[in-house]
């Protein structure tokens, strides 16, 4: 796919070395779930390549970013800017890497907190993105638990990685968006 070893290509010139080999790990996580849920595993593919494609600079220098591309900046962003990196990924997918995909576009806006009522392809991004293969069973409580369970069931999978996550940011003071709280109350609910 000449297209795909493009953007590749210019992805791995832009991101530190480590995290291009977790952009890899995401993809091809991403595209192989695609194809166990029936999403598209073109998108799913270059979703998971590009979901970290701002993730080179300072939450500073994202802030500034964001502000001088006009992409808007709620108050908790504004506190904790790294996790401006997946709106201003989605920013950069379209204008730097000519993504105009609207469900790519949306699977890298919301793959950090994620959001209520995820399509299958938001879920899938979100979930690669916690349990491809660099990332270490050693640092994340019950890794091997969720990678089992993804592809079984997404959504469970879903609410496992939303409740450590939001269980690990209360352990260590930090501050909860919004938007990850409202989706782990979703699946919640959801699931009973
Ligand atoms: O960019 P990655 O490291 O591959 O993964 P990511 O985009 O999912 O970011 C993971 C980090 O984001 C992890 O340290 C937890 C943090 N995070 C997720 N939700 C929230 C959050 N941090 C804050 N402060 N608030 C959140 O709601
Ligand atoms: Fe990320
Ligand atoms: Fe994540
Ligand atoms: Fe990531």
């Amino acid at each position: 796919n000449e297209d795909l070893y493009q953007l590749e290509k210019k992805l791995g010139d832009l991101l530190p070395k480590k995290r291009y080999f977790h952009s890899l790990g995401v993809m091809s996580t991403a595209f192989s779930m695609a194809l166990v849920f029936g999403a598209d595993s073109e998108k799913a593919t270059i979703a998971g390549l590009l979901h970290d494609c701002a993730k080179y600079m300072t939450g500073e220098e994202m802030l500034k970013e964001c502000i001088a591309n006009g992409v808007p900046v709620k108050q908790v962003e504004m506190l904790k800017p790294d996790l401006l990196h997946a709106k201003l990924g989605a920013f950069y997918a379209k204008t730097v890497y000519n993504i105009e995909d609207e469900e790519i576009l949306s699977a890298i806006t919301w793959h950090t907190t994620g959001k209520p009522d995820m399509t299958v392809l938001e879920k899938i991004i979100f979930v690669s993105d916690y349990l491809e293969p660099n990332r270490s069973s050693s640092g994340i409580p019950n890794l091997n638990d969720v990678r089992k369970l993804s592809f079984r069931n997404l959504d469970e999978a879903v609410l496992q990685i939303l409740g450590d996550t939001i269980a690990y940011l209360t352990e260590t003071g930090k501050l909860i968006d919004e938007t990850t709280a409202d989706t782990y109350d979703f699946y919640k609910r959801k699931l009973g």
